[in-house]
């Protein structure tokens, strides 16, 4: 090879790897909580042009990371390649020894990183500690999907809470469901085949009680060969109300049920509840003697969550907006009416969320049903 061709800084080739290896990232969302899913892809310069010799996804649960993964994929490979990472190496000494050594001591020559990690734990110190060992070091490369994908991360250390994406469906007149019935379908099979792969990428789901006790909803994910994907199911539930009969209980080998109580929730049923199988997190009260969302979120990082997808009712949706507690929103509006019996969505999603502080950063139709997607304006 001849003197400075080791390196090739490319931007367009960059572009090209750093969306590859977000593409990886995506996939791992909803599996590898307490930690973020981070991919890795390691390029080694051929005379036939580049090559991968290496590509990893952090680990379900959050272990090997993802570099350590294409480390050990890429072998000697390694020696003298570029690493993509969608998330600045860890240069921190957790459950195992730094990736920015691992990276260094690999003979990694350049690094491309989409963000640095605000886990104040590393905060920039993973690429300098590369840039320091001699390697190039490029930063923010395809910083505004990596930041998407990290949202829940980033929230989760820098604001101690989840990231909350509020899904509803719609009906043409502005109803979530009616009046004393259970489940009322608003969309149709493609719809609904989202919201399961929507499911499949956060890592809980979270209804209030009034919804376990109007649907007896399952609330896994149920897309063939992804039943394993299942989130953690999450309940707020002020009373301890929650069902022993509830298909969520008895279904608890399925996916893990944790109730959020309030602090004055009857002690029996707390117990009931923790017998068979069921988390009781119990969360200070706010107004009403509600439950205190904020302080919940909180409850709910402090075990690991970094997204959370809350499917109703109208009632949780419309504290939770009204509390800015809503980082994301899918509203999936239906063609069919309800009539007078329905149960009204949130103000601010019937008006849409753009009038608020949300902009609208997706518009698809999914069969009949329409998908609008919202993020809060800044993210
Ligand atoms: C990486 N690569 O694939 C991930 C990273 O508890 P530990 O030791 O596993 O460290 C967790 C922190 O490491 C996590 O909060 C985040 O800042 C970073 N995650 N870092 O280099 C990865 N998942
Ligand atoms: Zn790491």
């Amino acid at each position: 090879r001849a003197p400075g061709s080791a390196i090739r800084c490319d931007a367009d080739r960059d572009r090209r790897f750093m969306a590859a290896a977000l593409g990886l990232a995506r996939r791992g969302l909803g599996r590898t909580w307490p930690n973020p899913s981070v991919a890795a892809i390691i390029v080694a310069e051929t005379d036939a042009g580049p090559v991968v010799v290496g590509s990893g996804v952090t680990a379900a649960g959050g272990r090997p990371h993802a570099e350590v993964v294409a480390l050990a994929e890429a072998g000697i490979a390694a020696r003298g390649a570029t690493c993509y990472v969608t998330l600045e190496p860890c240069s921190h000494h957790g459950k195992s020894p730094p990736c920015s050594d691992a990276l260094i001591a690999a003979g990694i020559a350049r690094l491309v990183s989409a963000m640095e990690d605000p886990n104040p734990q590393v905060a920039g110190a993973g690429h300098r500690a590369l840039e320091a060992s001699g390697a190039a070091v490029t930063v923010g490369v395809g910083a505004a999907k990596a930041r998407d994908i990290a949202l829940g991360h980033i929230l989760r250390v820098t604001e101690g809470r989840p990231m909350v994406t509020l899904k509803l469906a719609v009906s043409a007149d502005g109803m979530i469901g009616r009046q004393g019935q259970g489940q009322v379908a608003i969309t149709g099979r493609q719809a609904r085949a989202r919201v399961h792969l929507m499911r499949a990428e956060h890592d809980a789901i979270a209804v209030g009680i009034g919804t376990v006790l109007a649907d007896d909803p399952d609330l896994t994910c149920r897309l063939p060969g992804m039943a394993d994907r299942s989130p953690v199911r999450v309940v707020f539930d002020t009373n301890a109300r929650l069902p022993l009969g509830s298909r969520m209980v008895q279904g608890i080998a399925n996916a893990p049920v944790w109730a959020v109580v309030g602090e004055a929730a009857p002690e029996d049923r707390m117990e009931a509840l923790q017998a068979a199988g069921v988390v009781v997190i119990a969360a200070p009260s706010g107004e009403g003697g509600h439950i205190d969302l904020h302080a919940a979120l909180t409850l709910l990082a402090v075990r690991g969550l970094t997204s959370v997808m809350v499917e109703g009712g109208a009632a949780l949706a419309s504290s939770l907006l009204s509390a800015g507690l809503v980082d994301r929103a899918a509203i999936f509006n239906g063609p069919d009416e309800i009539g007078a019996d329905g149960i009204a969505a949130p103000d601010m999603v019937r008006v849409g969320l753009a009038f608020s502080r949300f902009t609208e950063t997706e518009t698809r139709g999914f069969g009949p049903d329409l998908l609008r997607g919202f993020a809060r304006e800044g993210d």
